[in-house]
């Protein structure tokens, strides 16, 4: 397993401005250069492996900074080669100090992801449990966080390696049936060849379904508030947030700019935008804010049009041609002011008073309705990444063509389609994946992953 070969790579491996830096160091040469630049009282070995050892680090003698160093032999550390790992104190300055060190000691500096990447060349991990790395790094909600962690933990890679093995199979008997094909066999596979394909594809088209999910988890959705100056937007969001993020004041025309913030609702990471009142006006600088409030609406995925319950409906709707195609629910607001009928509306309504919280839980379920095609009572297995939702549409297009040729016993064909579907899922898993596919994986790791 253990790659050889390979030259040895440093970087840093944790993000600037922290308490501790830590300087990864990865590959054949990892424990001699290592060693070089540690000085304590017990060198770096095999026998004080993965424990962490107190001292300091230094380039020639000059000392640069205190230091805890690790040792992790291949294959049991993250890239499956020698690792080592010297922490120093978080400042920039030392951290960069400590590599110049490492490098100058013959390591090249690693390119984005590429330890990650040398994990998966290693056969660490296959490639959804790499991409899930970048995923657990990026995740900004509890879901999306858990369903990363499946994916490191192999549950992608195990439905892809189910199908794979099943189309394996078909690839066997077809082959076999291909290699007698003028002898008389007693042949009854046709029919079971047949379900094994539809069985197939209902996989990947079970697959498919978390498509959405993968979207979602990854790149959060962009809810828009909006509405009449006064409706209580700003109050919405802060409401939404759990502080006070935005200025609320009964002044109509408070929020001049937009003002954007990370949230989440039921598990859904969601960029939340708090936008300039609606309404005619001749202020240049509020009417540049309600251009900017056009914008954002126009980018919105989801809208909630906040509606002042305590104020006339007509000079509050939202202009049909700027919300055409975009997914809204009406938030019926102040009804702590409000007895009456909620208004009548051909979207969803949610009575709630931003003022003290009545009806938050109704439309947060209104948001996750509106955003999930079907129900989430639990987590979703897997999230299909755009990556992988394009490979198993190719799967699919595959085995859909592989039953048509099957009817009319066209056997090689059958043959050429069952190879072609088990490319795409090899492409998934990272066993067929061509090396500018894992470049552009891995490039858009950060350095020091
Ligand atoms: N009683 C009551 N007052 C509310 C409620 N929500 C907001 N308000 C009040 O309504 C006024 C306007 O609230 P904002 O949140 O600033 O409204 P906005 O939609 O952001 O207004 P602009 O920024 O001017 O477009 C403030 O005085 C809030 O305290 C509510 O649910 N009930
Ligand atoms: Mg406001």
């Amino acid at each position: 397993m253990h790659v050889t070969g390979e030259d040895t790579i440093a970087a840093i491996a944790t993000g600037l401005g922290g308490g501790v830096a830590i300087i990864r160091i990865s590959g054949p040469d990892a424990l001699a250069i290592g060693n070089r630049v540690w000085k304590g009282r017990k060198l770096l070995s095999v026998q004080v492996a993965r424990q962490l050892l107190l001292g300091a680090v230094a380039k020639q003698d000059s000392e640069i900074d205190d230091c805890l160093a690790v040792y992790m032999p291949g294959p049991r550390s993250y890239t499956a080669e020698d690792v080592v790992e010297l922490q120093c104190h978080g400042g920039t300055f030392v951290a960069r100090a400590v590599l110049a060190a490492v490098l100058s000691e013959g390591a090249r500096h690693a390119a984005p992801g590429e330890f990650t990447k040398r994990a998966y060349l290693n056969g660490r991990l296959d490639l959804t449990q790499a991409e899930a790395v970048a995923d657990v790094i990026s995740a900004q909600s509890e879901m999306a966080l858990h369903t990363a962690h499946r994916q490191l933990q192999g549950h992608l890679r195990q439905r892809v390696a189910g199908i794979d093995g099943e189309l394996r199979e078909m690839l066997a008997e077809i082959e076999v049936r291909m290699d007698f094909v003028d002898e008389d066999l007693d042949w009854t596979a046709e029919d079971q060849l047949h379900q094994a394909l539809q069985n197939a594809e209902r996989l990947v088209r079970e697959l498919l379904l978390y498509r959405q999910e993968g979207e979602v988890l990854r790149e959060g959705i962009r809810l828009v508030l909006a509405g009449a100056p006064n409706a209580g937007k700003s109050s919405l969001l802060n409401l939404l947030l759990g502080h006070d993020r935005a200025i609320v004041t009964d002044v109509p025309g408070t929020t001049r700019d937009t003002l954007e913030e990370y949230a989440h609702i039921r598990g859904i990471p969601v960029r939340l935008i708090d936008t300039a009142g609606l309404r005619e006006t001749e202020d240049v600088v509020e009417r540049a804010g309600i251009d900017r409030s056009h914008d954002s609406i126009r980018g919105a995925q989801l809208l909630i049009w906040v509606i002042d319950l305590t104020a006339p409906l007509d000079g509050q709707q939202l202009d049909p041609a700027l919300v055409a195609g975009r997914t809204v629910i009406a938030a019926a607001n102040k009804c702590d002011l409000h007895t009456g009928e909620l208004p009548a509306l051909d979207v969803p309504i949610v009575a709630i008073s931003a003022k003290n919280g009545d009806g938050i839980e109704a439309l947060r379920d209104a948001v996750e309705a509106a955003v999930w095609a079907h129900p989430h009572d639990q987590e979703p297995d897997v999230a299909v990444s755009v990556r992988h939702a394009a490979e198993l549409d190719r799967a699919l297009l595959a085995l859909v063509d592989a039953r048509a040729v099957l009817q009319d016993a066209a056997f090689e064909l059958v043959a050429v389609n069952l190879r072609a579907a088990l490319e795409a899922m090899g492409a998934i898993t990272g066993t067929t994946a061509r090396a500018d596919i894992l470049d552009n994986i891995f490039g858009k790791f950060c350095i020091g992953k």
